[in-house]
């Protein structure tokens, strides 16, 4: 069971519920944390509250494909995790030495130590929905997407959905100087999240999602990788743990995970591509790119 957010005829955004079928229900509430709230209250699951709800209506009319799907969460925070895969660290170590492999760097040491990199990622005021677009920075030549897998968590840091994010990147940014890290992981619109969340009771094993990306440009497919969250390094249990740790989190807050997905080192993004990140069991989230090098920042 996913929970899916759409615009409706008069534009206001409706909660909704979609079966492993694909048949889309909407749903008495407004919010995916109020569908949460509302399970503890009464002592149930969400989808149990879910199946209740379902049961007692109709299907809406349309398929999921024709609805304007928005953001599923307006997650007051979202934060990520880095360097939790080996493709990840080999990336970074790649941008931060300038290809030199021998070299032992901070990346190494991160993978290895007990404590995971964890860093504030986005607010809602910056996070974009399915087909909403991507900004690329001005200041940047070398950007890519990250996909990763996005836990949606309570103030107490229960994990309680699944869903896609899109950490967008500034490679050479982060390369120069690690001190530029938040330059290189959080301007306007620099992090998608979507299409859905999948309710986490629904999930067996966490890490058997298959993750996929597709960057498209001019309509043509220029860069093609795929992941599997079986390839973490941690679990998401100890990213949480960390990210808790005398902290105060907020319901609906989204970690993203750390990416698995690189595109080759001589990729950048462009105004006009289109990214495509699919996880097993959540779904697609697409979006356009736009922006990019300014004259004044183009030398
Ligand atoms: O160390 C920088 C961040 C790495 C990251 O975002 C990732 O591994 O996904
Ligand atoms: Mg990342």
């Amino acid at each position: 069971m996913r929970i899916i957010r759409f615009a409706g005829e008069s534009g206001q955004a409706t909660l909704a519920a979609v079966t492993d079928e694909g048949v889309v229900y909407a749903l008495p509430q407004q919010h995916f944390m109020e569908l949460v709230t509302l399970a503890d209250e009464q002592g149930t699951e969400p989808l149990a509250l879910v199946r209740q709800t379902i049961e007692q209506s109709s299907p809406l009319a349309a398929k999921l494909e024709e609805l304007e799907l928005l953001v599923p969460i307006e997650a007051p925070e979202v934060w990520a995790a880095g360097v939790t895969y080996e493709r990840s660290r080999e990336a970074r170590n790649y941008e931060a030495t300038g290809g030199k492999l021998d070299i032992t760097t901070f990346y190494d040491k991160v993978y290895d130590a007990e404590r995971p990199e964890i860093f504030f990622k986005s607010t809602a005021a910056r996070t974009v929905g399915p087909e909403q677009p991507v900004q690329l920075r001005s200041d940047s030549q070398w950007q890519i997407p990250e996909p990763e897998l996005g836990l949606v968590l309570t103030r107490s840091g229960r994990i309680v959905g699944y869903t896609i994010g899109n950490d967008m990147s500034c490679r050479d940014i982060e390369g120069e100087n690690p001190l530029y890290l938040p330059q290189a992981k959080m301007w306007r619109n620099s992090c998608a999240i979507g299409p859905a969340i999948r309710l986490a009771e629904t999930v067996e094993d966490p890490y058997q999602f298959q993750l996929a990306c597709r960057i498209f440009r001019g309509g043509v497919l220029a860069v093609e990788g795929t992941a599997s969250t079986g390839q973490l390094k941690r679990r998401f249990d100890e990213l949480v743990s960390f990210l808790c740790r005398d902290n105060v989190l907020f319901d609906g807050t989204v970690l993203l995970t750390g990416t698995c997905i690189v595109p080759p080192n001589e990729f950048t993004l462009a105004d006009g591509d289109r990214i495509e990140i699919s996880i097993s069991d959540i779904g697609v989230l697409v979006n356009p790119v736009r922006g990019g090098a300014t004259a004044e920042h183009s030398a």
